[in-house]
């Protein structure tokens, strides 16, 4: 398999050259990694020669990127069906780490990953920690989880990797990270957004100027968030805020990143991951620009390769402007969370958008669905700021209530209460009590 030498000068060099690497060479080197993971998934992975047999294609049928079309798809069904290591495609002794995604029902996805697998996702980590504005010699202050999640090891090692100092917070403990912050001084802070948010709400409400810390960039991702929200966090803690994709199935954090000099979508990094963007309904692929279903196939993997991996999450494929691979736009939704109201479609940022409009309004918010009759209905509950009067939050819940309707042409229900708790990792949008 392709080793990681191509990467490793991310640590020193401005940049590495593969990150302005002509389409063409970028071609070159998918194909043939490309190449190389069809062999290695089908002659190591019981399940992949089975999906290749039945569907009459062999890795040989591989000449150029879009027979990539010939392939059959991975879900996250087939690894739940092969749990706990069935999809491991090399022996017990060469699997360096396991990490699983919870999953909020059945059985969770165990990934694996040998050292070299490693390596390269912690440069990978390094490379996107620097496009978000992350320099060696900085003190990064990691608030993603610790454990089987990808989230907290995988920006660890990427820190250390890129030559800076992680302070390997996990997530939580809320006045404790706030305590680490004003006394070990990190220039950056990697989390969700939404755990973001709750820590400069708590900053404020201990008396603390967020915009005094020491901060200087963060990196947010692991779920969607919005436009609307990145200016909440940037002008709250007085910095630039950039963000970072990553699903385990597929590796963890640092698939994607976005560049701090442009702020206009997420790089991929096509040397190690080959994206496609298709129509969910049809599995046809879509043009580049245009909205669909992003399905990725990872291009250098030894320990858990996985073929056209079906992410469920909405996005477009960009042309690359800060570097020369296309970028991701903004992830808007998984399409699991399409919520469908008297026949329109509507997804939770769509939402938040409009939260982050009014000031009194804060973006800590859930859509709780529930049955009127036959039909959906949903309550958007809504936090306000801090200090608001009765006045202000009738004013806002009544203009949200309009808002909406107004812009996304459905009528829902907004309830403005003081607490909505959006928890200390994900943010769970949707409350289903149909
Ligand atoms: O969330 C990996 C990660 C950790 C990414 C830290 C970024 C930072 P999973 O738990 O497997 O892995 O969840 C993957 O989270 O399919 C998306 O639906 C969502 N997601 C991840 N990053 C973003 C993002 C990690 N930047 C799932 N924007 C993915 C929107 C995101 N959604």
């Amino acid at each position: 398999m392709a080793s990681s030498t191509d990467i490793t000068s991310t640590i020193n060099g401005p940049q590495t050259s593969i990150e302005y690497a002509s389409r063409d060479e970028l071609t070159a080197l998918q194909t043939e990694r490309m190449k190389n993971t069809l062999r290695h998934a089908y002659y190591n992975v019981p399940h992949y020669r089975r999906a290749f047999d039945e569907k009459g294609v062999h890795p040989d049928d591989f000449k150029e990127l879009k027979d990539i079309s010939l392939f059959p798809f991975t879900d996250k069904a087939v690894l739940r069906e092969n749990y706990p290591f069935g999809m491991f495609a090399v022996q017990k002794h060469q699997i360096a780490r396991i990490h699983a995604s919870s999953g909020t029902t059945g059985r969770p996805t165990v990934v694996g990953y040998t050292r070299n697998d490693i390596e390269n996702w912690s440069n990978l980590v390094a490379r996107s920690l620097r496009a978000g504005g992350v320099r060696p010699g900085d003190r990064v202050q990691v608030t993603f989880g610790y454990g089987l999640f990808t989230g907290g090891l995988g920006l660890h090692y990427g820190v250390e990797k890129l030559g800076a100092t992680a302070i390997p917070m996990s997530g939580g403990q809320t006045d404790k990270q706030l305590e680490i912050m004003r006394d070990f001084e990190p220039d950056a802070i990697v989390g969700t957004p939404s755990y973001m948010l709750n820590v400069l709400d708590r900053m404020r409400a201990n008396g603390m100027d967020p915009r005094d810390s020491s901060i200087r960039v963060g990196i947010f991702g692991s779920e969607p968030w919005t436009e609307g929200m990145r200016k909440d966090l940037e002008d709250g803690f007085g910095i630039d805020a950039t963000d970072i994709y990553g699903l385990s199935e597929v590796m963890g954090p640092g698939v994607a990143q976005e560049c701090i000099e442009t702020k206009d979508g997420l790089t991929v990094w096509e040397d190690h991951f080959y994206p496609e963007i298709l129509d969910p309904e049809t599995l046809e692929p879509v043009p580049d620009g245009e909205l669909g279903e992003l399905v990725i196939t990872p291009i250098t993997k030894e320990a858990f390769p996985v073929i056209r991996y079906r992410t469920h999450d909405l996005t477009r494929l960009l042309p690359g402007t800060a570097r020369s691979m296309r970028r991701l736009d903004r992830i808007s939704a998984r399409n699991d969370d399409m919520i469908i109201l008297r026949g329109v479609n509507c997804f939770p940022t769509q939402f938040e958008e409009l939260i982050t409009m009014d000031k009194n309004l804060r973006p800590r918010y859930q859509c709780v669905l529930t049955k009127r009759g036959r039909m959906d209905h949903l309550t958007l509950v809504v936090e306000h700021a801090p200090g608001r009067t009765p006045e202000e939050i009738n004013y806002s819940q009544f203009n949200l209530r309009k808002l909406i309707k107004d812009r996304m042409g459905v009528t829902v229900d907004v309830d403005v209460v003081d607490q909505v708790d959006s928890g200390e990792g994900k943010a769970k949008r949707i409350v289903d009590n149909r």
